[in-house]
């Protein structure tokens, strides 16, 4: 904490310095980790924000533990919480944030070598982030699977069409004869694998990322929480985030840290101000 308060001078200051990082000619691979505190602005609350987080929201599915909604074992034994879930989730037709067009910018700037996201709601895409330059760390709702015959489902409409039913209808697999296994959409449940994706392209794109800029996130579930500190101990990391998190508190090995404390979009566009980015940016969201 220590450490990372001492590189903090006047908020615009901290802004401009960052700024400049992604302006430098050297910088060229940009990874941007993001988590659900990117989507809060677009109305999808986070999962440990006090008073507002879902953790916070779970009271009428009377759960033990509130991770117990996004656990397998759980889930096996009483789906129905996960499937409401996820009925309000998809019945909504969430927007792209100013921020999630600021990593759209930086793709199209040539300078975002990755966006890793743990969000689920699939607003990268929606911002167009190109699939090659977005790794979806704990899966998405686009594609499912049966729990029993492993059988995939590519369309994801086979569940949402159950869960719009007045009355949730739990999906059941019809692929094999007698199959009747769950169909579970493709998010990334407590204690499961992370996508081939992920494991695959993690550590080679650390080693190349030469500006790493962690956005809306606890940095509490792992292995994502592990990324920043993947990167070489000369890469500048940046938290725009409220409250500090992961390794950024006790950074030992790297000294070019800087904490952007505050809201993200409200960073993200004066930063943007400074680099003289902004109507780049607007138009990007007028596109929408
Ligand atoms: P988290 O633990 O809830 O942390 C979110 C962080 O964002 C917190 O530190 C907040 O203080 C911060 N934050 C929230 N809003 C703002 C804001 N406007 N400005 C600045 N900071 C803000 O969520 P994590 O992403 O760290 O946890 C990982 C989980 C959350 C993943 O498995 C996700 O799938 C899961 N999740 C995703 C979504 C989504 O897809 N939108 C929503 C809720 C949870």
């Amino acid at each position: 904490q220590e450490e990372v308060s001492k590189q903090l001078s006047p908020r615009s200051e901290k802004i401009h310095a960052v700024a400049d990082l992604i302006n430098n000619d050297s910088t060229k691979n940009i990874i941007v980790l993001t988590g659900a505190g990117l989507s809060t602005a677009a109305g999808i609350p986070d999962f440990r924000t006090p008073g507002t987080g879902l953790y916070d929201n779970l009271q009428k599915y009377n759960l033990d533990d509130p991770t117990d909604i996004f656990t397998l074992s759980y889930f096996k034994k009483k789906p129905h919480a996960f499937f409401e879930l996820t009925k309000d989730f998809i019945s909504k037709d969430y927007k792209p944030t100013a921020s999630h067009y600021f990593i759209k910018l930086l793709e199209d700037k040539n300078i975002l070598l990755r966006n890793y996201t743990q969000n689920i709601d699939a607003l990268e895409v929606k911002a167009k982030i190109s699939a090659d330059k977005l790794v979806q760390c704990h899966g998405s709702y686009d594609t499912a699977t049966c729990l029993r015959c492993r059988e995939s489902y590519k369309d994801i409409n086979v569940v949402k069409e159950h869960l719009m039913r007045d009355k949730i209808d739990i999906p059941y697999c019809n692929k094999k004869e007698g199959c009747r296994g769950v169909i579970k959409p493709n998010v990334v449940f407590f204690g499961e694998d992370l996508p081939e994706r992920f494991v695959s392209m993690v550590k080679p794109d650390c080693r190349k990322c030469d500006l790493m800029i962690v956005i809306g996130t606890s940095l509490t579930v792992y292995p994502v929480a592990s990324i920043p500190g993947f990167v070489n101990s000369d890469c500048p990391r940046v938290l725009i985030n409220m409250d500090l998190g992961g390794d950024f508190t006790k950074s030992s090995k790297f000294k070019n840290d800087y904490f952007l404390q505050g809201d993200i979009n409200e960073i993200v566009l004066k930063m943007c101000d400074y680099l003289g980015w902004t109507q780049d940016l607007e138009k990007l969201i007028r596109q929408e």
